[in-house]
């Protein structure tokens, strides 16, 4: 195992993944582009480098093997449960780990912290209009505070919720509050091979056909997610949005989303779907939203903050039932479990996250992941998502039968070889039918590499290339493992597991 020798033998020098200084001065031909256009494309500058320069740094510290095998035993094999300085590179989730930019920073000193009608509130609101397009917002502590309102909100007892596949928080919420989640994805989204440029498409004929069997007003609300996080960040596209739109309307429907991955979708709509190249981010973005009657959001992915979220709508009843709830579950209509100076960070983020050359980064950096776990055979989801490279735990590790927890196994075994911590995206996430108590036995059995915003460099990217590809050329060395505690709800964030060694139980 390279990346892990290199990390053992020198114990805390960086491991050498790929010498690139065979590759300059210019192995893409991508500095001639550059210099010769007179406008160079966002894409083409973000592929040079990161497009920001580092003002603030924080010191890693890297573990021993020793100490990764001692913490992921202590931690039961869950990565969510391993203590942050026991990581090397952090993968585990994009979600309020980006680092905020120096007009952030400064943001947070303008903050108004007033319990109510506070300046920051209204500055926020601002954003929102500006960059979405909705008329009210109503923030809350962070995307789950959302959800949990609006599934308040709309979901009366035994009503449908159809949704381009599930989420872990956004299920449990309508779950909570008496719904039924339905799926309505398109098929090519359970299979990660399938190269649909637009696999997070909701299937109006699936949609079409629930609406005649149950009738529209047994459906409390239709939410299409904007990339689809658990299809491996898959985008939806402007056409299909826009045929969602025009049948939930004509039903009488509210169609609602969660723009949590808003601007990768919409970076995806510029570079694949017609009509789309010349414009730019900010402007595909409201015409997305356009579609939609109203968004939850988590302001901890794409607007750039470490805490935060809202919901955000057009409708005045809506809002009134939302500022209703907000003061029992979050906090005063104007601050919803938030700091004047988080309100303040997210508005600028909300602003910064439309910009064309840092988005256009954001995808480069992890397709320049994805791209060298492809090209040294390792099976990923393709094509490579938004937020994340996800590792197909099925083809990756054939020899397990799902209740092996192959993912999860993968993901224990990817810390010990190298510090990198990843997350199970497969049947542990996907929990139990509250209705019969049996396990969802998902089609996807997936291990999330997820790329922080603007915190790691395209070098920690190599280190990771090399760990996975390390231990997939050892996939025979993991037997699976076993859940010895299991939460009732949401089980993956808790749950405890023991190794299965040798095929036999530990
Ligand atoms: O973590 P929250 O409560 O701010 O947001 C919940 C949430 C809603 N929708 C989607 C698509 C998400 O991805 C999401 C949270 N995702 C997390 C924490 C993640 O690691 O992917």
């Amino acid at each position: 195992m390279q990346a892990t020798a290199l990390l053992d033998a020198a114990g805390a020098s960086v491991p050498c993944a790929r010498s690139r200084a065979a590759e300059v001065p210019d192995p893409t031909g991508l500095l001639a582009l550059y210099n010769r256009s007179g406008q160079p494309q966002a894409a083409i500058v973000s592929a040079l480098a990161e497009p920001y320069r580092i003002k603030a740094v924080e010191s890693v510290h890297v573990p021993t093997r020793a100490e990764r095998e001692a913490a992921i035993a202590d931690a039961g094999y869950n990565t969510f449960l391993l203590r942050s300085r026991d990581v090397y590179i952090d993968l585990l989730t994009d979600s309020g780990t980006g680092a905020m930019s120096d007009r952030q920073w400064s943001a947070l000193m303008v903050g108004d912290e007033a319990y109510a009608g506070a300046t920051s509130f209204y500055r926020l609101e601002a954003a929102v209009r500006d960059v979405y397009g909705f008329r009210y917002v109503v923030p809350t502590h962070q995307g789950r505070g959302a959800e949990h309102l609006i599934s308040q909100i709309l979901i009366k007892q035994g009503q449908y919720v159809p949704g381009n596949m599930y989420f872990t928080t956004t299920r449990a919420h309508q779950e909570l509050a008496g719904g039924v989640f339905v799926d309505v994805i398109i098929d090519e989204a359970h299979d990660p091979r399938a190269p649909h440029p637009f696999k997070g498409n909701v299937d109006l004929a699936k949609l079409a056909g629930l609406i005649d069997r149950v009738g529209a007003a047994n459906i409390a609300y239709v939410n299409v997610a904007v990339t689809v996080n658990m299809a491996g960040g898959q985008p939806v596209s402007m056409a299909n949005l826009r045929a969602v739109s025009e049948l939930c309307h004509r039903h009488n429907i509210l169609l609602w989303c969660d723009a949590t991955r808003l601007v990768e979708n919409a970076y995806f709509i510029h570079e694949r779907e017609e009509g789309y190249a010349d414009r730019p981010v900010a402007e595909i973005v409201r015409a997305m939203m356009s579609y939609f009657d109203g968004c939850t959001m988590s302001g901890k992915k794409d607007a750039l903050v470490n805490i935060g979220g809202f919901l955000a709508m057009n409708d005045e009843s809506v809002l009134q039932r939302a500022r209703e709830l907000v003061v029992l579950f979050e906090g005063m209509p104007t601050y919803g479990g938030l700091a004047g100076r988080d309100m303040e960070a997210m508005a600028v983020g909300i602003r910064e996250m439309v910009d064309d050359q840092y988005i256009a980064h954001r995808i480069h950096q992890v397709r320049y992941l994805g791209q060298q776990l492809l090209d040294a055979g390792v099976p990923i989801v393709e094509p490579i998502g938004g937020h994340a490279v996800f590792l197909d735990a099925r083809r990756f590790l054939p020899h397990l039968d799902q209740e092996l927890l192959p993912a999860q196994a993968l993901a224990a075994q990817l810390y010990v070889d190298s510090g990198v911590r990843s997350m199970e995206r497969g049947i542990v996430s996907a929990g139990r039918d509250p209705q019969t108590g049996r396990n969802h036995i998902p089609k996807l059995e997936l291990v999330r590499l997820t790329i922080p915003r603007r915190v790691y460099t395209d070098r920690h990217m190599d280190v990771v290339a090399q760990s996975v590809i390390d231990v997939f050329g050892h996939r025979e060395d993991i037997h699976g493992l076993r859940m010895v505690y299991e939460p009732p709800t949401l089980r993956f964030f808790n749950a405890r597991f023991a190794p299965i060694r040798d095929g036999g139980p530990a």
